[in-house]
């Protein structure tokens, strides 16, 4: 591959490509007269009426787009109520991810909460408990930020060699959404936080009763008590009707389905943080409270779901997050990290939000070893799979964070591998 282009396709496809096609199947030879001069056809669907605007009051993808589904993984599934499934990142584009799509993580399943029913409760070291109403909560002013949220396992499987057979499987424990909801800090200004207090426990109403400690200075900074995802009320599975975003921060922290919020001065040491949600370093010591998702990423075309089917110009894409702030560059490497070209990233760069990224190439038919590096706003660089071993060994599962390889194959095919 190199970047020099001079017309992006030559003449395959303006000609040559579609007549191919064209005689392979009866639909496209009628959707593609008009190259000689003569009309386009006109194809069935522009014969006859479609259905009426009351056909789907709620509107669903195109039955074209089946396959664009989120999957799990059968060894990474004991029981599907303590499970994880993945966003099918290699079908997206931009940085939004559709609700439908979300990856979800459950450690009890779907609760069917009745909003009417639902209350929230803050207590411990506050001035005046309070106890609201999700009509309480909807009259507090509002905010809408774009942020992604990721499992900290996300990766986790390959800390000893490349496992998984695609990027939906590597890296789609990751999700990007419009929240909106009430400031925490608002919340806790009604409640009166006690000078003493440092750490606020939240837990969810689901079966796990998911319970985490996190330190009051994130919850005073950037922490939503949100009620929307995407413009509408969150999903059930994504912790209707309100659930708990700490922007960029581990994905177990963003407790869905919230109920309590607890003021306290030291943290609660629950499950989640102790058994779980720690990282076991070369030492055998374990390392808790690792909140932040370092900056990370990965090329989302050409991947292993979508190879190359031709050669000449080809837009690598992929997308770059940081638990940090904003992305400030992503540098993409076609030969297994020798060389570094900066891609061009999509405006607005948000912080805490996916990044999309983009660099004009050409495919000469050779293997090429692809590679992308994100460096976030406080400079911190992704790291390789090796720089991240020096520190943490092979024994964690959580934040792997390392430049990602994909081997693009003389047929364009494209293989999960890791170059050391
Ligand atoms: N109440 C509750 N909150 C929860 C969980 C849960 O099982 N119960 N799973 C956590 C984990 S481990 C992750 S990674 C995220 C996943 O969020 P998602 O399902 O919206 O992708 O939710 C977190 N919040
Ligand atoms: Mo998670």
């Amino acid at each position: 591959m190199n970047t020099g282009r001079r017309g992006f396709f030559g003449r395959s496809l303006a000609a040559g490509g579609i007549a191919a096609l064209a005689a392979q199947h009866p639909k496209i030879a009628a959707a593609s007269g008009g190259l000689d001069g003569k009309p386009l056809e006109v194809p069935d669907w522009t014969k006859m009426l479609g259905p009426g605007v009351t056909a789907a009051p709620y509107g669903a993808p195109s039955e074209f787009e089946k396959d664009v589904v989120r999957r799990n993984v059968p060894w990474l599934t004991v029981s599907e109520q303590a499970s994880i499934n993945f966003t099918p990142l290699q079908d997206l584009d931009g940085i939004i991810t559709p609700s439908g799509l979300c990856f979800e993580r459950h450690h009890g399943g779907v609760p069917a909460i009745e909003p009417d029913l639902h209350r929230l409760v803050i207590h411990g070291m506050v001035r005046q408990p309070l106890i609201f109403t999700m009509s309480d909560l909807v009259r507090f002013p509002s905010v809408s930020r774009i942020h992604f949220l990721e499992c900290p396992a996300n990766g986790g499987m390959e800390w000893k060699g490349a496992q998984m057979a695609g990027v939906q499987f590597s890296h789609g424990m990751v999700h990007c959404c419009e929240w909106t909801g009430v400031r925490l800090s608002t919340l806790l200004e009604e409640a009166g936080v006690a000078p003493a207090a440092k750490w606020l426990l939240a837990e969810g109403a689901d079966a796990a009763a998911m319970t985490r400690s996190i330190p009051l200075d994130k919850a005073l900074d950037d922490v939503i008590v949100a009620y929307s995802q995407n413009g509408e009320r969150i999903r059930p599975e994504q912790g209707y009707p309100l659930r708990l975003i700490v922007p960029g921060w581990e994905g177990n922290v963003q407790v869905k389905w919230l109920r309590r919020l607890k003021l306290g001065e030291r943290p609660w040491q629950h499950r989640e943080e102790t058994s779980k949600y720690t990282d076991l370093m070369p030492d055998g010591k374990a390392r808790q409270f690792t909140f932040v998702q370092e900056a990370n990423s990965v090329i989302t075309a050409p991947c292993p779901e979508k190879p190359l089917k031709a050669k000449g110009f080809c837009e690598i894409r992929g997308i770059a997050w940081s638990g940090r702030g904003k992305i400030s560059r992503v540098d993409v490497s076609l030969d297994g990290g020798a060389n570094w070209q900066t891609a061009e990233l999509q405006t607005p760069v948000l912080d805490k939000c996916l990044t999309r990224f983009r660099l004009p190439s050409r495919w000469q038919g050779g293997p090429v070893f692809l590679q992308s590096r994100a460096i976030d706003e406080t400079g911190y660089v992704q790291p390789t799979i090796e720089q991240l071993r020096q520190v943490r060994g092979v024994n964690s599962v959580y934040h792997k964070n390392s430049i990602h390889t994909w081997r693009v194959n003389q047929d364009g095919s494209v293989d999960n591998v890791q170059v050391l």
